[in-house]
C-alpha cells in the first residue's frame, strides 16, 4: 500500500490562505466539492482561483510536442484574480448583457455577450458510440524487471517508474447513464513511455462477442436502445440483444460473463482487466513470445448483488466514480498487478489446442499462469473532467518498441476504428496534442497543420527524403530504439471473407466458465439469465437462447427455462469435456479491505461513546466510516454524513449499529416512503430496513450497546455475519474479518451443486 496522504492538510494550508471560512464543520469524509469550505456570505476580496484538492492531478505540462515545460499543471489553468474574455481583457459585468436602455434590445456589439453564448452554444463534443460513460484517473507504473527476457519494452524494465492515466467505462450506456448496470467494464491504460505512448485498451472480461472486427457494429446495434423508442438504457435485457447473441452463436461466451457477477462489479477498483487479444512480444535479440496481459487487482475480484445494482442506479447513479473519487481521496490507492500469460510463438498460433487469435477463448490460468510484471496505483484524481476523462484518446495501435499486434481479426479491424471514431468525436486530426493526450516521448512526425494545430513547426520540408531541413526527421535503427514491426510469415492463401475453421467452436469454454463457478455464483446466473430473457417480448428469442443455453448445461438450461415457464429443449451438440478452471471463480479467498464503506448508525439521545475511537479505527484499516444519525449537522460534536433519511444500504459495505434510535420526527411515510418499513414502534423504522437490506444483500453487521436491540428488533441476532460485540472496536474488528471475504455467504444458501 502506497503512503496515506493527510486528508485535512491540504483543506487547512488553503483555508488560512483564503481568510474567511464559514465557521461550520465540513463532514471530514471524502468527496467535499473545492479545495477549501465555501464561507457563506459571497467573497468579495479578489484572489486568484483555489488551488486543486490534494488528491487531484493533472496531464504534465508538456508541449504538443513531447517537451517537458516544467510549468505547474495549474498553468493550464484560469489565471489571476480578475474575470476576462478569452482574450485576457478585464470586464466589469458578466450579468447583464449590453443593451439600448435597460429596457431596449440586447446590441450585437455586445462581444463579451457572444463570446460566451456562442463558446456555451459548442460546449458538448459527441460521445463516444461505446463505452461513452466513464472515469479516468492518474497513477504511476512500476516494472518489476521480469519481461526483460521477454521485451525490449524499456518501461516494464525493473523499477522504471511510468506515468499513466487510466479511463474506466461501461459499454453500452450513454454518458449520463447509471454505472451499476449489467455490462461490460473498460479498462482502458495509457502508459507514458519514453519510447512512445503505449495504450492497454482492455475490458474486465477476457472475451469477446464477435471473431472479426466487421461485426461490431452489429452487436453494439444489438445491445443499444432499439431505434424506434430508444429504449431501454444501458442494458442487455432486451429483444434485440438476445435476438442477435441467440443468433450469432459465437457471442455466447462474452453473454455467459455479461450474465454472471462479473457484469455488475462492485467496484472499478475489484475488477481484473484483459487485453483479450493475443499480443506479440519481441526482446532484444530479436526472439518473440505469444502474451494476453492481465489486471490484477490487490482488492480482489468483487462484485455487487442484483439488487444493489438496481437500487444503485437510482440512489446513486455515479456509484463507481465516486467509489474511486473517494477511495484515492481517502488515501487508499487502488492497485493492480500486471501480468502476462506466456505462450511459445509457434507457426499455428495456437496453444494446448485454444486458437490464439479467437477472441472468443480464454486460455485457463491453470495451463498458463498469470506471470507478474508491473504493478499500477492510481493515486490522482482529474483535476478537470472533460480534458482528462471525455477527452482522451486511446489506440490499440499505440505501441512502444518490443509489443505488436497479432492477426486476430478483430484487434486487425481495432486498429483502424480508434482513430477514424476521434476524428470525429475530438474534431480534427490533431487530438494527440490534447494534453491528457501528449507523449512523454519527443515528437518528429511529418503530420501538419489541420484543425486545432497547436504545434509551431519549424522548418520547410515535413516530407522524406530532404535536403532543406538537413534531412530531418532520421528513421532510426535498433540502436536508437526504433519500433520492430516482427517480420511475421503470412501464410499464402486465397483471398476470403472467412473465419479459420477453428473458430467455429462456440460452446465448450462456454461451458467451461459455467462449470468453474461456486454453487452460489451459478445461482446469481440463472437469475440473470432468467430476467433478461423475462425483459424480452418474444418468445421465439426466449427459446432461441435456450437452445443455446441447452448446449452448454442441461441444469442451467432447465433452471432458466422453468423461470421462463418453458420447456427446457434438448443440445444439438455434445456438451463438450472441459475441465473447470477455478481461477475464474470470485468466491472463497481472502482479500484486504481498504476503501471500504462502514456505515455507523447512532442514536443522538443514548450519546456517542466509542463512536469516535471506532471511526478513527476504521480510517487507520484503510477504511471509509460514515455516521448515519437521524439528522445533519453534528452529534456528540462528530459530523453526520448521512440522515436516516438520505442514507441507503447500498451506500456500505458494512454496517455498525451504535444505538437504538427512536423514530425520527420524519420517520413519515408521507415524507419517506423508507418509514413504512414494519417493526417495533420503538426503533426508527429506516434503522431497520438498513439492517434488513445489508442482512439480505449478505453484509456483515456488528452492534454494541444499545445498538444490540436494533439487531434484535430485525430479527437477524444469531445469524452467521451478524456480531454483537462487547465494545465498538470488539465489533469493528469482527466486521473487518468478515469483509475479508467481501459477503457473508453462508446466508446466500444454494440449490445448484
Ligand atoms: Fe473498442 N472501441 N472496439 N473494444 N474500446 C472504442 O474508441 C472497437 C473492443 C475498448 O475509455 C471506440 O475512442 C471495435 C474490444 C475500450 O476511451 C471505438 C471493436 C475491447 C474503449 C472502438 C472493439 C475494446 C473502447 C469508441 C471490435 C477490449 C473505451 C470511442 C473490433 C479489449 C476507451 C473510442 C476509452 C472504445 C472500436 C472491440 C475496449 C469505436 C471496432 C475487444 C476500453 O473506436
Amino acid at each position: 500500500m502506497s503512503a496515506r496522504k493527510p486528508a485535512r492538510a491540504v483543506k487547512d494550508v488553503v483555508e488560512a490562505a483564503a481568510g474567511k471560512v464559514a465557521d461550520v464543520l465540513t463532514p471530514d469524509a471524502p468527496g467535499a466539492p473545492g479545495s477549501a469550505p465555501p464561507p457563506v456570505a459571497e467573497p468579495t476580496t479578489p484572489h486568484g482561483p483555489l488551488p486543486p484538492k490534494g488528491e487531484q492531478g493533472a496531464p504534465d505540462t508538456r508541449s504538443p510536442t513531447g517537451a517537458p515545460t516544467g510549468a505547474p499543471t495549474t498553468a493550464n489553468g484560469q489565471q489571476g484574480a480578475y474575470l476576462t474574455t478569452s482574450q485576457g481583457a478585464r470586464l466589469r459585468d458578466t450579468d447583464h448583457s449590453l443593451k439600448a436602455g435597460p429596457r431596449g434590445p440586447i446590441l450585437l456589439q455586445d462581444h463579451h455577450f457572444r463570446e460566451k453564448i456562442t463558446h456555451f452554444d459548442h460546449e458538448r463534443i459527441p460521445e463516444r458510440v461505446v463505452h461513452a460513460r466513464g472515469t479516468g484517473a492518474h497513477g504511476v507504473f512500476v516494472g518489476y524487471g521480469t519481461a526483460e527476457p521477454i521485451t525490449r519494452a524499456g518501461f516494464l524494465a525493473r523499477g522504471r517508474e511510468t506515468e499513466v492515466f487510466v479511463r474506466f467505462s461501461t459499454v453500452l450506456g450513454s454518458r449520463g447513464s447509471a454505472d451499476t448496470v449489467r455490462d461490460t467494464r473498460g479498462f482502458a491504460t495509457k502508459f507514458y513511455t519514453d519510447e512512445g505512448t503505449f495504450d492497454l485498451v482492455a475490458n474486465n472480461m477476457p472475451v469477446f462477442f464477435i471473431q472479426d472486427a466487421i461485426k461490431f457494429p452489429d452487436i453494439i446495434h444489438a445491445g443499444k436502445p432499439h431505434p424506434d423508442r430508444e429504449i431501454p438504457q444501458a442494458q442487455s435485457a432486451h429483444d434485440t440483444f438476445w435476438d442477435f447473441v441467440s443468433l450469432h452463436t459465437e457471442a455466447q461466451h462474452h453473454t455467459m460473463w455479461n450474465m454472471s457477477d462479473r457484469g455488475i462489479p462492485r467496484s472499478y477498483r475489484m475488477m481484473e482487466g484483459f487485453g483479450v487479444h493475443t499480443f506479440r512480444l519481441v526482446n532484444a535479440a530479436g526472439e518473440t513470445v505469444l502474451v494476453k496481459f492481465h489486471w490484477k487487482p490487490q482488492l480482489g475480484v468483487h462484485s455487487l448483488t442484483w439488487e444493489e445494482a438496481q437500487l444503485l442506479g437510482g440512489v446513486d447513479p455515479d456509484f463507481h466514480r465516486r467509489d474511486l473519487y473517494d477511495a484515492i481521496e481517502a488515501g487508499a490507492y487502488p492497485e493492480w498487478e500486471l501480468g502476462v500469460q506466456v505462450l511459445p510463438d509457434t507457426p499455428e498460433e495456437t496453444f494446448a489446442g485454444i486458437d490464439l487469435l479467437d477472441p472468443t477463448k480464454i486460455v485457463p490460468e491453470e495451463l498458463a499462469p498469470v506471470q507478474p510484471i508491473g504493478r499500477l496505483t492510481l493515486n490522482r484524481t482529474p483535476t478537470n473532467f472533460f480534458a482528462e476523462t471525455e477527452q482522451v484518446a486511446f489506440h490499440v495501435g499505440h505501441l512502444p518498441p518490443g509489443i505488436d499486434v497479432t492477426n486476430d481479426p478483430l484487434l486487425q479491424g481495432r486498429l483502424f476504428s480508434y482513430v477514424d471514431t476521434q476524428l470525429t468525436r475530438l474534431g480534427g486530426p490533431n487530438f494527440s496534442q490534447i494534453p491528457v493526450n501528449r507523449p512523454h516521448a519527443p515528437v518528429n512526425d511529418m503530420l501538419r497543420d489541420g484543425f486545432h494545430q497547436q504545434a509551431v513547426h519549424a522548418g520547410v520540408a515535413p516530407y522524406r527524403p530532404n535536403s532543406l531541413d538537413g534531412g530531418n526527421p532520421f528513421p532510426a535503427g535498433d540502436a536508437e530504439g526504433a519500433f520492430v514491426d516482427v517480420p511475421v510469415t503470412v501464410a499464402q492463401a486465397p483471398k476470403a471473407r472467412a473465419n479459420p475453421a477453428s473458430f467455429d467452436d462456440h460452446f465448450s469454454q462456454v461451458r467451461l466458465f459455467w462449470l468453474s463457478m461456486s454453487a452460489v455464483e451459478r445461482e446469481h446466473i440463472v437469475r440473470a439469465y432468467t430476467f433478461e430473457l423475462g425483459k424480452c417480448y418474444h418468445q421465439a428469442i426466449r427459446e432461441r437462447q435456450l437452445a443455446c443455453l441447452a448446449n452448454v448445461d442441461p441444469v442451467l438450461c432447465a433452471q432458466v427455462a422453468a423461470g421462463l415457464g418453458l420447456p427446457a429443449p434438448e443440445p444439438t451438440v455434445p456438451l463438450a469435456d472441459v475441465a473447470p478452471s477455478p481461477a475464474l471463480s470470485q468466491v472463497g479467498r481472502e482479500w484486504p479491505a481498504d476503501g471500504r464503506t462502514v456505515g455507523i448508525v447512532v442514536d443522538p439521545d443514548a450519546g456517542v461513546d466509542g463512536v469516535g475511537q471506532v471511526q478513527r479505527a476504521v480510517i487507520a484499516a484503510g477504511m471509509v466510516p460514515l455516521l448515519i444519525a437521524p439528522h445533519g449537522g453534528t452529534v456528540g460534536g462528530l459530523p453526520v454524513q448521512r440522515t436516516f433519511a438520505t442514507g441507503r444500504s447500498v451506500e456500505f459495505d458494512a454496517l455498525l449499529v451504535a444505538g437504538a434510535p427512536a423514530p425520527a420526527p420524519d420517520a413519515l411515510p408521507a415524507r419517506d416512503a423508507k418509514a413504512g418499513a414494519p417493526g417495533p414502534a420503538a426503533v426508527d423504522p429506516r434503522v431497520l430496513l438498513l439492517v434488513q437490506e445489508c442482512w439480505r444483500h449478505a453484509k456483515a453487521i456488528g452492534a454494541w450497546g444499545p445498538g444490540v436491540a436494533v439487531l434484535e428488533s430485525a430479527g437477524v441476532v444469531g445469524t452467521p455475519g451478524v456480531v454483537a460485540g462487547d465494545s465498538g472496536d470488539d465489533a469493528l474488528a469482527a466486521v473487518q474479518r468478515l469483509l475479508a471475504a467481501h459477503r457473508v455467504w453462508e446466508r446466500f444458501p444454494a440449490s445448484l451443486a
